[in-house]
């Protein structure tokens, strides 16, 4: 069984893979589909919007079967963001490291040494048909300002999930898609597939 994960994160690559690959499932990156597409929008107010505008653009267009994510970081000292803007919080092609930066930056600038916050992870997975399934996932922890661990990719160093005393950059890929965000909703998409016959 062969799917393409549309993304342009090869962090998410590496996850997807990983935790699809127990089920058979074989991922396939955009650029190992070989077509050159411009990019789809990513104008929504939600994951969930995203991850449909996402999928949906990709499945029409390849004609496959397309998994798209959205996700981000929702930080409860700043009133839910990055959230949506995760990737671009810093502005339009910032860095994991610039957008970690700021975040750091937005924490001190309310004398915060932590905050309470959540990623989420929202996928689509949509079939050339019209048809689609969707499913979501969340880990809740702690955001902080001084990184730790070379693991993961994004806002990871700055992460502690709840019930541990590391942050999600310190532990192994294995444990991450454990009890990440994305490793519990592509369990659920996983469950869903199970179900249907595509
Ligand atoms: P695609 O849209 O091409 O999939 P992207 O990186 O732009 O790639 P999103 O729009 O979904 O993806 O933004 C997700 C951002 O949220 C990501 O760039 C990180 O900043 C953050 N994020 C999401 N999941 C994360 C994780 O597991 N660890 C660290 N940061 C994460």
């Amino acid at each position: 069984m062969k799917v393409v994960f549309a993304t342009s994160n090869q962090g998410k690559v590496k996850e997807v893979r990983e935790a699809l690959k127990e089920f058979g499932i074989e991922v396939l990156s955009l650029r190992e589909v070989g077509k050159e597409l411009p990019p789809p929008e990513e104008t929504g107010n939600t994951f969930c919007e995203n991850a449909y505008q996402k999928a949906t653009y990709y499945s029409k267009a390849l004609e496959l079967p397309v998994i798209a994510e959205d996700s981000g970081l929702e930080v409860e000292a700043l009133n839910g963001l990055p959230g949506v803007f995760s990737s671009r919080f810093a502005g339009e092609n910032a860095t994991d490291e610039e957008n970690n930066l700021k975040l750091i930056e937005e924490l001190k600038k309310r004398n915060l040494t932590s905050s309470p916050a959540r990623y989420v992870s929202f996928f689509f997975f949509s079939f050339p048909k019209g048809f689609g399934l969707w499913s979501e996932g969340e880990v809740k922890g702690k955001v902080i300002v001084e990184p730790k661990g070379e693991g993961g990719f994004g806002y990871d160093p700055l992460f502690i999930p709840e019930g541990y005393g590391k942050t999600m950059a310190e532990l192994p890929l294995k444990e991450k898609n454990r009890i990440s965000h994305r490793g519990r909703a592509i369990k659920k998409l996983i469950e869903l597939l199970k179900k249907v016959n595509w």
